[in-house]
């Protein structure tokens, strides 16, 4: 290796564990690299040589995590911590599965779970754009969204920040602008909101990623409305069409198409993991209210995730293997419609393409990456 100012820090980047050092020091180095490449682009007569490492390729993809957990976002939260190629920069919270304070302290329990304390949680929104309040939970998962299972030795809710998750995911994008993502597992509350505040919020961003809404109007709330869109209908239609960074979207539909057989989630459980082991307890809320019932109706044939799904794909896009790039709107007034994503496939409306819908995903691929993030022995 070459001894260089580059090197140099690309070495200390890789010496050093705590985030904000590490974003501290990626921020020196590129600003080191504009000015070598300044220089020699100035003095190519002196013909030195000149090897700048793509430090980039070392960097792990910077993401926040927009939440609303619930338990299938605890286990998609804990497959982002797992990941070598992601670094998680913080979590914000926004109300879905329960209100957006209830939402912190579930995620201080999984952060908890995974020894992760030090990465911060900011409480988003806890109301939708028009006002419309969750009153207590979405009743999935329970009253606190976790399975009304509460933690007797839970984390000091001191440790969520002060700062409010939409300020926090404007500060995020400006500071980390052009190199951060922010993953979307729950209502789309937060991202409108900070694109109302801040108008350049998009431009910062890398991508965003979206669990959401659904393009053959199959709904799991209402008729037509899956749940994520359905909370919030209007804050889904503002990111999809103001939104300006690169979308891409996992809707419903495809999720039930792979969703897991209920021999397999039973192997699931028997896997040796204090993670699986924690999160089982929790979700026996959800199997005895809502699984179990809906079994026996014959409404539901197997285990089905969706956050799971879409943070795999936001950790690796390998794990995409087709997807359309179309026009899509939410349907805000339809009697029946009202919160469904109406996807423009015959460019009838002639506008331009502002998401990338995933239409065929790599299973296996995504079921190793989640099942590598809870397989740790105890
Ligand atoms: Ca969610």
């Amino acid at each position: 290796m070459k001894i260089n100012a580059r090197n140099c820090i690309s070495f200390l980047i890789r010496s050093v564990n705590f985030h904000q050092e590490h974003s501290a020091l990626e921020i020196l180095a590129t600003k080191v690299e504009r000015i070598q490449r300044r220089f020699y682009t100035k003095n190519r007569n002196l013909k030195l040589e000149h090897t700048v490492p793509d430090c980039k390729v070392n960097m792990k993809k910077k993401i926040i995590i927009d939440t609303d957990a619930g338990l299938d976002d605890a286990q998609a939260i804990l497959m982002a911590l797992a990941s070598s190629h992601a670094e998680v920069v913080a979590i914000t919270t926004v109300m879905g599965n329960a209100g957006a304070p209830q939402v912190a302290l579930n995620v201080l329990r999984i952060l908890k779970l995974a020894d992760r304390l030090d990465i911060p949680i900011y409480v988003g929104c806890n109301q939708a754009l028009n006002g419309y309040k969750v009153e207590g939970c979405s009743g999935y998962h329970g009253n606190d969204g976790f399975g009304e299972s509460p933690d007797q030795d839970a984390p000091d809710s001191s440790l969520i920040q002060k700062e409010d998750g939409v300020s926090a995911l404007i500060r995020l994008s400006k500071q980390f602008s052009g190199n951060i993502s922010v993953v979307c597992i729950g209502p789309l509350t937060n991202m409108a909101m900070a694109l109302r505040k801040d108008k350049t919020f998009g431009q910062q961003l890398e991508k965003c990623y979206i669990m959401g809404g659904n393009y053959y109007g199959k709904g799991n709330v209402t008729v037509s409305a899956e749940f994520n869109f359905h909370v919030d209908p209007e804050a889904a239609r503002e990111v999809l069409i103001d939104l300006c960074c690169p979308k891409t979207l996992l809707g419903w539909e495809i999720c039930v198409e792979n969703a897991f057989s209920w021999d397999w989630y039973k192997n699931f459980l028997k896997m040796k993991s204090y993670k699986i082991k924690y999160l089982a307890e929790l979700e026996k809320y959800t199997m005895n209210k809502y699984y179990i019932p809906n079994i026996n109706k014959g409404l539901i044939q197997n285990y089905e995730m969706a956050d799971q799904f879409l943070m795999a794909i936001a950790l690796d896009e390998n794990v995409i293997m087709e997807s359309k790039t179309v026009y899509a709107d939410v349907e805000l007034k339809g009697e029946l419609t009202r919160a469904q994503m109406v996807v423009d496939w015959n460019k009838v409306l002639g506008k331009e393409q502002n998401v990338k819908i995933v239409t065929k995903f790599d299973r296996d691929r995504a079921e190793q990456m989640l099942l590598e993030s809870l397989n740790e022995n105890d």
